[in-house]
């Protein structure tokens, strides 16, 4: 299952179409609403255009085409105590908790990360600040696992809360759930065939490979299904939403 219609309707990009017909705007900031602006179309058929545009698959390479290097960037070691504590133990203790609007809230280990179907993807990270690498990444894709965890019909958005600190600040950042049921978006533990290293992002980062780098969040410790993303953190979905205005929605 790519994106169920129930799914679609109940998701962000619904919850975007309605806001836009409903005058709000929410949804002006982001692409959708854009192209949903501009496009003159009928609603339905512009949602429909713009569900497609969204659930499109991200470029994906070749084993050659690798960046020799994927840099870091951002945090390269969360250094905390806690985190120190974990990483000295091979993050044997590490937990993933999902949690938030799930019927089944879960705690899950990288033993059950790793003994679920992964997919493989050989793609193109883009950050901000202006430089690009070609990775492999594998993991479980996030999709099924909010299935399983029974995301209830209220959820909109997905928050990862993340183990590294800008201050006080956690790192954090969300995505609706057509990015959050695409085929492409993974919990990543593998990069280039190797265990996923520190500055990477250990044990767990996220690849949502349509969005930009700022999205991909790294040293995820909870996953986390809200109906509004007011309240979290500064309440514009993500660390540098909150800081520096980065737009929530980043599409490349
Ligand atoms: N937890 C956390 N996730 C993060 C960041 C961070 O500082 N902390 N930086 C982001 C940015 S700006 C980019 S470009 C990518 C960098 O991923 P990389 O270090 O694997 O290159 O991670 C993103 N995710
Ligand atoms: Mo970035």
């Amino acid at each position: 299952m790519i994106l169920t219609r129930r799914r679609a309707l109940v998701g962000g990009l619904a919850a975007g179409a309605g806001g836009l017909l409903a005058g709000c705007d929410a949804v002006q900031g982001t692409d959708i609403g854009r192209k949903l602006l501009l496009s003159g179309e009928p609603a339905t058929q512009a949602l429909q255009r713009a569900l497609i545009d969204r659930t499109a698959l991200a470029p994906e390479f070749s084993a050659d085409q690798r960046s020799p290097i994927f840099r870091a960037n951002g945090t390269r070691n969360p250094n905390t105590p806690t985190y120190n504590a974990s990483l000295a133990q091979n993050f044997a203790d590490w937990r993933i908790r999902i949690d938030g609007l799930v019927a089944r809230p879960v705690d899950l280990s990288l033993a059950d990360l790793r003994a679920m179907p992964a997919r493989t993807q050989i793609t193109r990270h883009d950050c901000v600040e202006g430089w690009s690498a070609i990775g492999k990444w594998s993991g479980p894709r996030l999709g099924p696992i909010l299935e399983r965890a029974g995301l209830q019909q209220r959820a909109r958005y997905i928050v990862f809360h993340c183990a590294d600190r800008f201050g006080t600040r956690p790192y954090y950042e969300s995505i609706d759930l057509v990015d959050a049921f695409h085929p492409q978006t993974i919990l990543a533990w593998v990069l280039n065939d190797r265990v996923l290293s520190v500055p990477n992002g250990a044990p767990v980062r996220l690849r949502v490979e349509r969005q930009l780098g700022y999205k991909h969040a790294k040293y995820i410790e909870r996953i986390e299904a809200v109906p509004s993303l007011a309240g979290i953190g500064g309440g514009k979905g993500g660390y540098w939403e909150d800081v520096a205005d980065y737009e929530w929605y980043a599409g490349i």
